[in-house]
């Protein structure tokens, strides 16, 4: 029987050490975000992250992936080529937070980013909605510093909750629902709307307290200064 799927017995692509210098470079994102997340509720009492998610590409996505892009299924190619072995989420309560995290994750120095894809602004053609960044994160190794990339998506609890259904229903399906596909994207854009709502009257809320605020930029600034201190 002739199948594209990959046998689950497959060798490993990665070493056993690769993977550990992998959960490194994840580790130390995740602890950067770990703090950012309590710093944030120290000073400003709000819950600026509702959970987050990683994980390390497993085997069969690995080469599934190489496939994919026509690559040689081999460690090395996988290690050059693919910037989402580690993979990290942060899913925020609402649109205005994940401006904000957007904004400090910018500023850094724990990674550097060398690529950025706003699918907020411009959604994909399934309606899919989030803020995805690769970024190099140095991390020091008995050997000496390495330089290792993860991919970190940023997005509100309302597009994971559509794109969580979307993936489990049409993406990566050989055969699409041309209906349903249609009704998603319809969706996307309505919790998109109800995205910029909630933010509106988040910002509407702070006006009345900041009085002279002009826009969400000019608050968010504000807030990642501090302006409260
Ligand atoms: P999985 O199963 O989630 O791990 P690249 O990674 O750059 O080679 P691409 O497609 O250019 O490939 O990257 P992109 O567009 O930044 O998408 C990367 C990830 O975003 C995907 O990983 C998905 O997790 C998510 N994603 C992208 N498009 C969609 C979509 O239409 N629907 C849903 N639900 N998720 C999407 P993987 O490895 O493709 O899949």
């Amino acid at each position: 029987m002739a199948t594209n799927k990959v046998n689950k017995v497959n060798a490993p692509v990665l070493s056993d050490y690769s993977i550990t210098n992998y959960i490194a470079a994840q580790n130390k994102v995740l602890s950067y975000l770990e703090m950012l997340k309590s710093d944030f509720k120290a000073k400003y009492d709000n819950d600026i992250v509702s959970f987050f998610q990683y994980r390390i590409k497993d085997n069969e996505s690995l080469i599934n992936k190489l496939q994919k892009d026509n690559l040689p299924i081999t460690e090395e190619a996988a290690m050059k080529n693919l910037n989402d072995i580690v993979g990290l989420r942060i899913v925020c309560p609402n649109l205005l937070y994940v401006q904000i995290i957007i904004e400090l994750l910018k500023k850094s120095t724990t990674f550097k980013i060398i690529n950025e894809k706003d699918y907020i602004s411009h959604p994909k053609d399934s309606g899919y909605r989030s803020y995805h960044l690769i970024v190099e994160v140095p991390v020091d190794l008995v050997d000496g510093l390495k330089v290792i990339r993860v991919e970190i998506q940023i997005r509100t609890l309302l597009m994971h909750a559509w794109s969580n259904f979307e993936h489990d229903k049409c993406y990566k399906k050989d055969i699409v629902d041309q209906e349903l596909h249609d009704s998603l994207k319809q969706r996307s854009d309505l919790l998109f709307d109800m995205d910029l709502d909630m933010m509106s009257q988040l910002v509407n809320e702070r006006k009345n307290i900041d009085g002279e605020m002009t826009s969400v930029n000019e608050y968010i600034h504000k807030l990642i200064r501090g302006k409260s201190q």
